[in-house]
């Protein structure tokens, strides 16, 4: 799965692919700090959003009438996005999703969605070769949803599943996300973070939220999958 996790990154700018690029995100278009919310009318893009990306391509994976290699792809998206739909920046409008707000990280610029899809994961993992580290931490994660911090709450995680409701599940999920723009991503607002040093302060209160979201994610998405191969045909 690590594999074949971020290739709905690498097509989105060819140019067959390009149809593809707004399939990440939810814009919401909200107010952080005071005001978090996601609303599919007004958010998601005539072109296609996170939303309706994971509920269209859930259904070509099911669908018996198109080419095995079809549905393979269509998986593929599936893993990405609901990763993607997990980060809290791909369910916010502000500034293209923070991708237009300098901050520093180390002494050095960096755009605010670059820090939260690439740097904070990166400082909390450490060095060392991307697949070893991968498979470390979803090691550490699986320990932590099945006897850790994250037993007591992981059937919760569940709760907002409803595999005959894409679209509903993949709103509550984003709901969920977009509630920690407010709280963590912009707890000043989106004025007092430009040109802030993030690798400090900043960073020992995202880290945990951040690896919490990806614990999510990755049991939401196993759910996802086993209930795609059950009925499987
Ligand atoms: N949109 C809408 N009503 C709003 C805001 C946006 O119907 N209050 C629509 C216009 C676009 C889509 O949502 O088709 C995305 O808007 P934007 O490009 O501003 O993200
Ligand atoms: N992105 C986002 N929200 C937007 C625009 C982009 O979350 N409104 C994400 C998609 C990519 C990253 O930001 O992960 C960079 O996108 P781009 O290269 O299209 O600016
Ligand atoms: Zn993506």
């Amino acid at each position: 799965m690590a594999k074949v996790a971020s290739w709905a990154d690498s097509i989105r700018y060819t140019k067959w692919g390009r149809f593809t690029s707004t399939f990440h995100f939810i814009d919401a278009h909200d107010s952080p700090p005071e005001s978090c919310n996601v609303d599919f009318e007004r958010d998601c893009k005539g072109t296609g959003c996170v939303i309706t990306a994971l509920a269209n391509y859930t259904e070509q994976s099911l669908d018996p009438s198109l080419p095995p290699w079809q549905r393979a792809q269509a998986a593929k998206f599936v893993i990405h996005f609901v990763g993607d739909l997990h980060q809290p920046l791909h369910n916010e409008d502000v500034a293209r999703g923070g991708n237009g707000i300098h901050v520093k990280w180390n002494g050095r610029d960096f755009n605010l969605h670059h820090v939260w899809d690439s740097s904070i994961a990166e400082k909390w993992l450490g060095r060392g070769k991307p697949y070893p580290l991968a498979e470390k931490w979803s090691r550490d994660l699986t320990d932590k949803i099945n006897g850790g911090i994250y037993s007591k709450e992981k059937d919760a995680w569940l709760a907002d599943l409803d595999f005959s409701d894409p679209i509903e599940t993949a709103m509550a999920w984003s709901r969920e996300c977009n509630k920690l723009v407010c709280e963590y991503v912009f707890p000043e607002g989106p004025k007092a973070i430009v040109g802030q040093e993030l690798s400090g302060e900043y960073y020992e209160k995202a880290a945990p939220m951040l690896e919490k979201q990806v614990a999510r994610a990755g049991y939401r998405m196993a759910a996802w999958l086993d209930l795609i191969v059950d009925e499987f045909q």
